[in-house]
């Protein structure tokens, strides 16, 4: 079958690099970090796009993106229809980010600026210079410094939980900053709720190879952030997250290619087919 030739470019595959951000209620950051998307990636000569997700935001998030795209044809904007009158969360936003990528690999990071992406560039010379096909960052170092003390004990108990339910030594995988190839992307399971907290340990049980990166952490630039911390918000949900994805990872079956029997007659009438095109002129 012949690509759509209308539209070549937005065929996936066709670029370089798509960076996915998920924002919900994000419309006081959004213009410093679009301007600092691309500061990050231009001088790279990558062919990159910037793709945001709004998720249902309730404030100026989608116009105040929808104002920076003239005169930048990279940047794209994807808006949610709510979820019981609520965002989708960051998992979903994700599914939907990574299934309209055209990037041959895809960054992720946050809206709110606590990443910063000047990290990208590194991390896709350090994807391949590892030879690896994913690079998660790790902000430990950078959080000991400026996080909360609830925050940083949280991380640690999460830690604790996944290494022994999961097997799972990833020091940092609640940071958004990391680069993938697309195939990976599109084999998370990520219409579910929280999965967007195990997507390192996902890749690995899919048979990536992972790597790890220190990447900076930055305050929020503005606005509030909407996770809340503590037991019944986080610490009981992600318990319960861990056995769900060993249980789907010890369920999971992915087949090779399937290959389809037809009769010898149907195959002898195709190849004397394709003998006639390839002698015609
Ligand atoms: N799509 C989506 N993104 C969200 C949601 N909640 C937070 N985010 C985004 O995810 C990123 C991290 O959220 P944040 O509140 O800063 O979490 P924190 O950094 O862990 O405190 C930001 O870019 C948010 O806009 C949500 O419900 N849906
Ligand atoms: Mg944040």
């Amino acid at each position: 079958m012949m690509p759509p030739s209308n539209d070549a470019s937005r065929s996936h595959d066709a670029i370089d690099l798509t960076v996915v951000a998920p924002a919900r209620d994000e419309a006081d950051n959004v213009d410093l970090l679009v301007e600092q998307v691309h500061a990050a990636l231009a001088p790279t000569g990558l062919a990159f796009e910037f793709l945001i997700i709004d998720d249902a935001s309730t404030d100026a998030t989608a116009d105040r993106v929808r104002a920076l795209m003239p005169g930048r044809p990279w940047l794209r904007l994807i808006s949610l229809p709510p979820f019981n009158g609520g965002g989708n969360g960051q998992s979903a936003a994700f599914k939907v980010g990574f299934a309209a990528a055209r990037g041959r690999l895809i960054g992720v990071l946050d809206a709110d600026l606590q990443n910063d992406p000047a990290d990208l560039p590194r991390m896709i010379d350090h994807m391949h210079a590892s030879g690896a096909d994913f690079v998660q960052g790790d902000r430990s170092a950078a959080r000991r410094a400026g996080d909360a003390w609830i925050r940083l004990v949280g991380s640690v108990v999460g830690r604790v939980f996944r290494r022994m339910i999961l097997g799972d030594s990833i020091r940092d995988t609640g940071c958004s900053l990391r680069l993938m190839k697309r195939e990976i992307a599109l084999a998370l399971p990520l219409e579910f709720k929280g999965m967007h907290r195990f997507i390192p340990v996902t890749a690995r049980r899919l048979g990536y190879t992972v790597v790890e990166m220190p990447v900076a952490h930055r305050p929020r630039h503005a606005g509030e952030p909407k996770y809340g911390m503590g037991i019944s918000q986080r610490a009981i949900p992600g318990l319960i997250d861990c056995f769900a994805v060993r249980w789907m990872s010890a369920r999971r079956r992915m087949p090779g290619p399937p290959v389809e029997h037809r009769p010898e007659s149907a195959l002898n009438a195709e190849r004397s087919d394709r003998v006639t095109q390839e002698a015609a002129p």
